[in-house]
Protein backbone atom coordinates (compact mmCIF):
# COMPACT_ATOMS: atom_id res chain seq x y z
CA UNK A 1 0.00 0.00 0.00
CA UNK A 2 1.77 3.28 -0.98
CA UNK A 3 0.74 7.13 -0.55
CA UNK A 4 -0.38 8.57 -3.85
CA UNK A 5 -1.17 12.06 -3.20
CA UNK A 6 -1.92 14.82 -0.11
CA UNK A 7 -3.37 17.92 -0.05
CA UNK A 8 -3.92 20.65 2.30
CA UNK A 9 -7.38 22.36 2.71
CA UNK A 10 -8.10 25.56 4.12
CA UNK A 11 -10.93 27.04 5.55
CA UNK A 12 -12.82 29.70 7.56
CA UNK A 13 -16.17 28.36 8.42
CA UNK A 14 -16.60 31.25 11.55
CA UNK A 15 -12.79 30.52 12.20
CA UNK A 16 -9.95 29.40 10.40
CA UNK A 17 -9.06 25.43 9.97
CA UNK A 18 -6.28 23.22 8.29
CA UNK A 19 -6.92 19.72 7.55
CA UNK A 20 -4.75 16.73 6.05
CA UNK A 21 -6.07 14.51 4.05
CA UNK A 22 -3.78 12.00 2.90
CA UNK A 23 -4.56 9.83 -0.29
CA UNK A 24 -3.38 6.13 -0.85
CA UNK A 25 -3.00 3.42 -3.72
CA UNK A 26 -6.55 1.22 -2.00
CA UNK A 27 -8.93 4.23 -2.60
CA UNK A 28 -8.39 5.10 0.80
CA UNK A 29 -7.57 8.80 2.11
CA UNK A 30 -7.33 9.85 5.96
CA UNK A 31 -8.01 12.98 7.76
CA UNK A 32 -5.45 15.17 10.22
CA UNK A 33 -6.15 18.21 12.39
CA UNK A 34 -3.30 20.64 10.90
CA UNK A 35 -4.72 24.06 13.03
CA UNK A 36 -2.65 26.18 14.69
CA UNK A 37 -3.72 28.89 15.84
CA UNK A 38 -3.48 32.53 14.29
CA UNK A 39 -0.02 30.40 12.81
CA UNK A 40 -2.38 28.44 10.32
CA UNK A 41 -0.32 29.80 7.18
CA UNK A 42 3.07 28.68 8.56
CA UNK A 43 1.56 24.78 9.14
CA UNK A 44 0.22 24.83 6.01
CA UNK A 45 3.65 25.71 4.01
CA UNK A 46 5.75 23.45 5.85
CA UNK A 47 3.01 20.30 4.81
CA UNK A 48 2.67 21.39 1.11
CA UNK A 49 6.43 22.65 0.73
CA UNK A 50 8.31 19.55 2.67
CA UNK A 51 5.57 16.56 4.12
CA UNK A 52 3.42 16.30 1.74
CA UNK A 53 6.23 15.50 -1.15
CA UNK A 54 8.05 13.19 1.27
CA UNK A 55 5.31 11.54 2.38
CA UNK A 56 4.23 10.16 -1.44
CA UNK A 57 5.15 6.72 -2.33
CA UNK A 58 5.69 5.74 1.23
CA UNK A 59 3.55 2.81 3.15
CA UNK A 60 0.83 4.61 5.12
CA UNK A 61 0.75 1.45 7.59
CA UNK A 62 3.91 2.34 9.36
CA UNK A 63 3.11 5.11 11.27
CA UNK A 64 5.87 4.49 13.72
CA UNK A 65 8.80 5.01 10.89
CA UNK A 66 7.13 7.24 9.46
CA UNK A 67 6.42 9.42 12.41
CA UNK A 68 10.37 9.10 13.61
CA UNK A 69 11.36 10.62 9.95
CA UNK A 70 9.51 13.49 10.66
CA UNK A 71 10.37 13.89 13.76
CA UNK A 72 13.99 12.06 14.65
CA UNK A 73 14.93 12.54 10.53
CA UNK A 74 14.61 16.50 10.46
CA UNK A 75 17.61 18.32 12.18
CA UNK A 76 15.30 21.23 13.25
CA UNK A 77 13.44 19.10 15.62
CA UNK A 78 10.33 20.49 17.46
CA UNK A 79 8.80 23.55 17.78
CA UNK A 80 4.76 24.56 17.55
CA UNK A 81 4.65 24.36 13.71
CA UNK A 82 6.97 21.29 12.50
CA UNK A 83 4.83 19.54 15.26
CA UNK A 84 1.63 20.41 14.24
CA UNK A 85 2.92 18.90 10.85
CA UNK A 86 3.42 15.71 12.36
CA UNK A 87 0.71 15.46 14.38
CA UNK A 88 -1.96 15.68 11.43
CA UNK A 89 0.24 13.43 9.27
CA UNK A 90 0.00 10.68 12.28
CA UNK A 91 -3.36 11.33 12.72
CA UNK A 92 -4.46 10.83 9.19
CA UNK A 93 -2.26 8.06 8.84
CA UNK A 94 -3.95 6.11 12.07
CA UNK A 95 -7.30 7.19 10.84
CA UNK A 96 -6.18 5.28 7.73
CA UNK A 97 -5.37 2.39 9.42
CA UNK A 98 -8.58 2.17 10.82
CA UNK A 99 -10.29 1.82 7.47
CA UNK A 100 -7.62 -0.67 6.21
CA UNK A 101 -8.74 -2.70 9.16
CA UNK A 102 -12.32 -1.57 9.09
CA UNK A 103 -12.37 -0.57 12.80
CA UNK A 104 -12.54 2.26 15.09
CA UNK A 105 -9.60 3.98 16.12
CA UNK A 106 -10.26 3.30 19.79
CA UNK A 107 -9.84 -0.20 18.98
CA UNK A 108 -6.42 -0.14 17.71
CA UNK A 109 -5.28 1.78 21.18
CA UNK A 110 -6.76 -1.07 23.35
CA UNK A 111 -9.95 -1.42 22.67
CA UNK A 112 -12.65 0.71 25.69
CA UNK A 113 -11.73 1.31 29.24
CA UNK A 114 -15.16 3.43 29.40
CA UNK A 115 -18.12 3.95 27.11
CA UNK A 116 -17.89 8.17 27.50
CA UNK A 117 -15.73 10.31 28.73
CA UNK A 118 -16.26 13.08 31.04
CA UNK A 119 -15.88 16.95 29.97
CA UNK A 120 -15.68 20.21 31.02
CA UNK A 121 -17.68 23.17 29.82
CA UNK A 122 -16.20 26.72 29.93
CA UNK A 123 -18.45 29.86 31.96
CA UNK A 124 -16.60 32.93 31.01
CA UNK A 125 -18.31 36.16 32.45
CA UNK A 126 -17.58 39.42 32.55
CA UNK A 127 -17.82 40.18 36.62
CA UNK A 128 -19.07 37.98 39.05
CA UNK A 129 -22.52 37.90 38.81
CA UNK A 130 -22.20 37.20 35.18
CA UNK A 131 -19.93 34.16 36.09
CA UNK A 132 -22.19 32.83 38.30
CA UNK A 133 -25.11 32.84 35.80
CA UNK A 134 -22.50 31.58 32.85
CA UNK A 135 -22.13 28.38 35.20
CA UNK A 136 -25.57 28.09 36.10
CA UNK A 137 -26.31 27.83 32.24
CA UNK A 138 -23.64 24.92 31.70
CA UNK A 139 -24.64 22.87 34.56
CA UNK A 140 -28.42 23.29 33.03
CA UNK A 141 -27.11 21.57 30.16
CA UNK A 142 -25.56 19.12 31.81
CA UNK A 143 -21.96 19.62 32.48
CA UNK A 144 -20.41 18.42 35.49
CA UNK A 145 -17.51 19.90 35.48
CA UNK A 146 -17.39 23.69 34.37
CA UNK A 147 -13.93 25.94 34.17
CA UNK A 148 -14.69 29.32 35.57
CA UNK A 149 -13.15 32.51 34.32
CA UNK A 150 -14.28 35.90 35.60
CA UNK A 151 -13.49 39.64 34.25
CA UNK A 152 -11.27 41.63 37.24
CA UNK A 153 -12.63 44.38 38.80
CA UNK A 154 -9.88 47.26 37.01
CA UNK A 155 -8.59 45.43 34.42
CA UNK A 156 -10.42 46.67 30.95
CA UNK A 157 -10.54 43.21 29.30
CA UNK A 158 -9.32 39.88 30.14
CA UNK A 159 -8.62 36.71 27.95
CA UNK A 160 -10.82 33.97 27.67
CA UNK A 161 -13.77 36.68 28.50
CA UNK A 162 -16.10 37.25 25.84
CA UNK A 163 -15.71 41.20 24.83
CA UNK A 164 -19.31 41.63 23.24
CA UNK A 165 -22.41 38.72 24.05
CA UNK A 166 -21.59 36.65 21.01
CA UNK A 167 -19.61 33.07 21.90
CA UNK A 168 -16.12 33.42 23.51
CA UNK A 169 -13.50 32.57 20.44
CA UNK A 170 -9.93 32.94 21.25
CA UNK A 171 -8.82 34.37 18.22
CA UNK A 172 -9.97 37.81 16.62
CA UNK A 173 -9.81 39.04 13.33
CA UNK A 174 -6.80 40.64 11.60
CA UNK A 175 -3.42 41.51 13.74
CA UNK A 176 -3.30 40.87 17.61
CA UNK A 177 -5.34 43.19 19.87
CA UNK A 178 -3.83 44.04 23.18
CA UNK A 179 -5.18 43.06 26.67
CA UNK A 180 -3.55 44.58 29.85
CA UNK A 181 -3.09 42.57 33.03
CA UNK A 182 -2.37 42.97 36.64
CA UNK A 183 -1.47 40.12 38.41
CA UNK A 184 -2.18 42.17 41.84
CA UNK A 185 -5.88 42.86 41.08
CA UNK A 186 -6.50 38.92 39.75
CA UNK A 187 -4.86 37.24 42.37
CA UNK A 188 -6.88 39.64 45.20
CA UNK A 189 -10.17 38.80 43.05
CA UNK A 190 -10.01 35.18 41.88
CA UNK A 191 -10.99 33.32 45.20
CA UNK A 192 -13.80 35.55 46.19
CA UNK A 193 -15.43 34.90 42.29
CA UNK A 194 -14.86 30.48 43.80
CA UNK A 195 -15.89 31.30 46.96
CA UNK A 196 -19.49 32.56 45.43
CA UNK A 197 -19.76 29.89 43.03
CA UNK A 198 -19.13 27.53 45.71
CA UNK A 199 -21.84 28.47 47.45
CA UNK A 200 -24.43 29.18 44.81
CA UNK A 201 -23.96 25.49 43.31
CA UNK A 202 -22.40 23.11 45.96
CA UNK A 203 -19.95 20.84 45.93
CA UNK A 204 -21.17 18.09 43.44
CA UNK A 205 -19.99 20.10 40.47
CA UNK A 206 -16.02 20.00 39.21
CA UNK A 207 -14.61 23.46 38.98
CA UNK A 208 -11.56 24.48 36.95
CA UNK A 209 -9.84 27.44 36.37
CA UNK A 210 -7.14 28.54 33.65
CA UNK A 211 -4.72 31.33 34.56
CA UNK A 212 -2.63 31.42 31.30
CA UNK A 213 0.85 30.89 32.29
CA UNK A 214 0.07 34.69 34.11
CA UNK A 215 1.79 34.23 37.61
CA UNK A 216 5.24 33.96 38.68
CA UNK A 217 6.12 30.42 40.87
CA UNK A 218 5.59 32.34 44.11
CA UNK A 219 2.07 34.09 42.73
CA UNK A 220 1.24 30.91 41.50
CA UNK A 221 1.72 28.89 44.95
CA UNK A 222 -0.16 31.53 46.61
CA UNK A 223 -3.16 31.29 44.23
CA UNK A 224 -2.87 27.65 44.54
CA UNK A 225 -3.25 27.97 48.13
CA UNK A 226 -5.96 30.13 48.52
CA UNK A 227 -7.90 28.22 46.19
CA UNK A 228 -7.44 24.82 47.99
CA UNK A 229 -10.87 25.23 50.21
CA UNK A 230 -12.61 25.45 46.94
CA UNK A 231 -11.77 22.13 45.87
CA UNK A 232 -10.96 22.61 42.16
CA UNK A 233 -10.64 19.62 40.27
CA UNK A 234 -7.48 21.71 38.92
CA UNK A 235 -5.54 25.04 38.01
CA UNK A 236 -4.29 25.05 34.97
CA UNK A 237 -1.13 26.82 33.41
CA UNK A 238 -0.93 28.71 36.53
CA UNK A 239 3.20 29.24 35.31
CA UNK A 240 4.31 29.38 32.27
CA UNK A 241 6.19 25.15 31.86
CA UNK A 242 9.53 27.22 30.51
CA UNK A 243 11.20 26.31 33.30
CA UNK A 244 9.82 23.12 34.70
CA UNK A 245 11.50 23.06 38.00
CA UNK A 246 9.47 26.10 38.88
CA UNK A 247 6.44 24.12 39.66
CA UNK A 248 8.23 22.64 43.09
CA UNK A 249 7.42 25.73 44.30
CA UNK A 250 3.47 25.45 44.05
CA UNK A 251 3.95 21.50 44.82
CA UNK A 252 5.36 22.53 47.94
CA UNK A 253 2.56 24.90 48.88
CA UNK A 254 -0.51 23.56 48.48
CA UNK A 255 -2.67 20.50 47.31
CA UNK A 256 -4.94 21.94 43.90
CA UNK A 257 -4.26 19.74 41.98
CA UNK A 258 -1.95 21.41 38.52
CA UNK A 259 -2.85 21.00 34.64
CA UNK A 260 -0.19 22.34 32.24
CA UNK A 261 0.44 22.10 29.03
CA UNK A 262 -1.67 23.10 26.15
CA UNK A 263 1.30 24.57 24.31
CA UNK A 264 3.94 21.97 24.94
CA UNK A 265 4.73 19.64 21.84
CA UNK A 266 7.32 16.79 23.06
CA UNK A 267 7.64 14.35 25.65
CA UNK A 268 10.88 16.41 26.61
CA UNK A 269 8.75 19.49 27.59
CA UNK A 270 7.07 17.44 30.45
CA UNK A 271 10.22 15.06 32.08
CA UNK A 272 10.91 16.83 34.76
CA UNK A 273 7.19 17.48 35.57
CA UNK A 274 6.07 14.20 35.31
CA UNK A 275 9.03 11.99 36.85
CA UNK A 276 8.89 14.28 40.19
CA UNK A 277 5.12 14.41 40.35
CA UNK A 278 4.70 18.09 39.98
CA UNK A 279 1.87 17.78 38.01
CA UNK A 280 -1.83 15.86 38.09
CA UNK A 281 -3.15 16.54 34.23
CA UNK A 282 -1.16 16.56 31.10
CA UNK A 283 -2.79 19.15 28.88
CA UNK A 284 -0.85 18.18 25.40
CA UNK A 285 -3.14 17.73 22.88
CA UNK A 286 -3.18 15.65 20.05
CA UNK A 287 -3.06 18.06 17.29
CA UNK A 288 0.07 19.99 18.55
CA UNK A 289 1.88 17.19 20.35
CA UNK A 290 2.76 14.67 17.83
CA UNK A 291 -0.31 12.65 17.40
CA UNK A 292 -1.19 9.88 18.14
CA UNK A 293 1.76 7.90 18.35
CA UNK A 294 3.66 10.33 20.33
CA UNK A 295 0.84 11.15 23.04
CA UNK A 296 0.65 7.30 23.25
CA UNK A 297 3.51 7.72 24.59
CA UNK A 298 3.50 10.55 27.04
CA UNK A 299 0.26 9.02 28.22
CA UNK A 300 1.59 5.88 29.92
CA UNK A 301 5.12 7.41 30.89
CA UNK A 302 2.14 9.98 33.08
CA UNK A 303 0.80 6.70 34.13
CA UNK A 304 3.72 5.34 35.73
CA UNK A 305 3.64 8.52 37.77
CA UNK A 306 -0.22 8.63 38.95
CA UNK A 307 -0.56 11.40 36.03
CA UNK A 308 -3.80 11.72 34.25
CA UNK A 309 -4.77 13.41 30.77
CA UNK A 310 -6.83 16.46 30.56
CA UNK A 311 -6.29 17.79 26.94
CA UNK A 312 -6.46 21.14 25.33
CA UNK A 313 -9.97 20.92 23.53
CA UNK A 314 -10.89 24.71 22.41
CA UNK A 315 -12.67 25.87 19.02
CA UNK A 316 -9.23 26.49 17.75
CA UNK A 317 -8.98 22.34 17.34
CA UNK A 318 -10.74 21.28 14.72
CA UNK A 319 -13.42 18.42 14.47
CA UNK A 320 -10.68 16.26 13.30
CA UNK A 321 -8.96 16.11 16.42
CA UNK A 322 -12.09 15.88 18.69
CA UNK A 323 -13.22 12.43 17.10
CA UNK A 324 -9.15 10.80 17.50
CA UNK A 325 -8.91 12.82 20.82
CA UNK A 326 -12.14 10.92 22.34
CA UNK A 327 -11.07 7.57 20.39
CA UNK A 328 -7.76 8.08 22.61
CA UNK A 329 -9.38 9.17 25.70
CA UNK A 330 -12.00 6.15 25.63
CA UNK A 331 -8.64 3.53 25.33
CA UNK A 332 -6.29 4.88 27.62
CA UNK A 333 -6.58 3.72 31.10
CA UNK A 334 -5.42 7.12 32.63
CA UNK A 335 -7.80 9.68 31.59
CA UNK A 336 -8.83 11.99 33.61
CA UNK A 337 -11.06 15.00 32.20
CA UNK A 338 -11.35 16.30 28.25
CA UNK A 339 -11.81 20.10 27.90
CA UNK A 340 -14.95 20.27 25.35
CA UNK A 341 -15.93 23.64 23.68
CA UNK A 342 -18.64 23.17 20.83
CA UNK A 343 -17.79 24.55 17.70
CA UNK A 344 -20.58 26.82 15.97
CA UNK A 345 -23.35 25.71 14.03
CA UNK A 346 -21.58 26.20 10.45
CA UNK A 347 -18.49 23.97 11.68
CA UNK A 348 -20.98 21.25 11.24
CA UNK A 349 -21.26 22.24 7.14
CA UNK A 350 -17.96 20.88 6.73
CA UNK A 351 -17.39 18.30 8.74
CA UNK A 352 -19.57 15.42 9.31
CA UNK A 353 -18.64 14.01 12.54
CA UNK A 354 -19.40 11.35 14.98
CA UNK A 355 -19.36 12.19 18.33
CA UNK A 356 -22.27 13.27 20.67
CA UNK A 357 -22.84 15.17 23.85
CA UNK A 358 -24.86 13.74 26.96
CA UNK A 359 -25.46 14.41 30.32
CA UNK A 360 -21.70 15.94 31.08
CA UNK A 361 -20.22 13.18 28.41
CA UNK A 362 -18.91 12.67 24.84
CA UNK A 363 -18.94 9.03 23.12
CA UNK A 364 -18.38 8.52 19.46
CA UNK A 365 -19.81 5.71 17.07
CA UNK A 366 -18.30 2.59 15.50
CA UNK A 367 -17.60 4.15 11.87
CA UNK A 368 -14.08 2.52 11.13
CA UNK A 369 -11.05 5.19 11.65
CA UNK A 370 -11.23 8.63 13.23
CA UNK A 371 -14.80 8.64 11.60
CA UNK A 372 -15.22 12.15 10.30
CA UNK A 373 -15.50 13.40 6.97
CA UNK A 374 -14.82 16.88 5.17
CA UNK A 375 -17.24 18.51 2.66
CA UNK A 376 -14.70 19.80 0.18
CA UNK A 377 -16.56 21.58 -1.93
CA UNK A 378 -18.38 23.78 1.58
CA UNK A 379 -14.99 23.71 2.69
CA UNK A 380 -14.05 26.09 -0.20
CA UNK A 381 -17.26 28.47 0.46
CA UNK A 382 -15.44 29.65 3.61
CA UNK A 383 -12.17 31.61 2.38
CA UNK A 384 -8.89 31.91 5.16
CA UNK A 385 -9.32 34.96 7.04
CA UNK A 386 -6.65 36.22 9.22
CA UNK A 387 -7.18 36.30 13.15
CA UNK A 388 -4.99 36.20 15.90
CA UNK A 389 -4.56 35.93 19.45
CA UNK A 390 -3.96 39.08 21.47
CA UNK A 391 -0.59 40.26 22.79
CA UNK A 392 -0.85 40.69 26.92
CA UNK A 393 0.93 43.84 28.45
CA UNK A 394 1.25 44.98 32.34
CA UNK A 395 -1.13 47.93 32.90
CA UNK A 396 2.80 49.88 32.72
CA UNK A 397 2.73 48.87 29.05
CA UNK A 398 5.35 46.18 29.60
CA UNK A 399 4.59 43.14 27.44
CA UNK A 400 3.83 40.02 29.34
CA UNK A 401 3.37 36.59 29.34
CA UNK A 402 0.54 34.74 27.79
O1 LIG B 1 -6.14 29.84 25.09
O2 LIG B 1 -7.31 27.58 22.59
O3 LIG B 1 -7.66 25.99 28.13
N1 LIG B 1 -7.95 26.52 27.12
C1 LIG B 1 -7.38 27.60 26.65
C2 LIG B 1 -7.77 28.08 25.28
C3 LIG B 1 -6.55 28.62 24.55
C4 LIG B 1 -6.81 28.77 23.09
C5 LIG B 1 -5.54 29.18 22.36
O4 LIG B 1 -5.69 29.08 20.99
O5 LIG B 1 -6.54 28.17 27.31
O6 LIG B 1 -8.79 29.02 25.36
CO1 LIG C 1 -5.73 26.86 28.77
Amino acid sequence: MRITSAKVILSCPGRNFVTLKIFTDEGIYGLGDATLNGMEKAVVTYLEEYCVPALIGKDPRNTEDIWHYFYRGVYWKRGSVSMTAVSAIDMALWDIKGKILNTPLYNLLGGKSREKILVYAHANGKDLNDTIDKVGKEIEKGFRAVRVQSGIPGIDHTYGVTRGDEAYEPAEKGLPKTDYWDTSKYLNYIPFVFEKVRESFGTDIHLLHDAHHRCTPIEAARLAKELEPFHLFWLEDAVTGELQEGLRLIRKHSTTPLAIGEVFNSIYDYTTLITEQLIDYIRMPLVHGGGITHLKKVAAFASVYHINTGFHGATDLSPVNLAATIHFNIAINNFGIQEYMPHQEIVNDIFKTNYKFDNGFLSIDDTPGIGVDIDEEQAAKYPYSMACLPVNRKSDGTMFYW
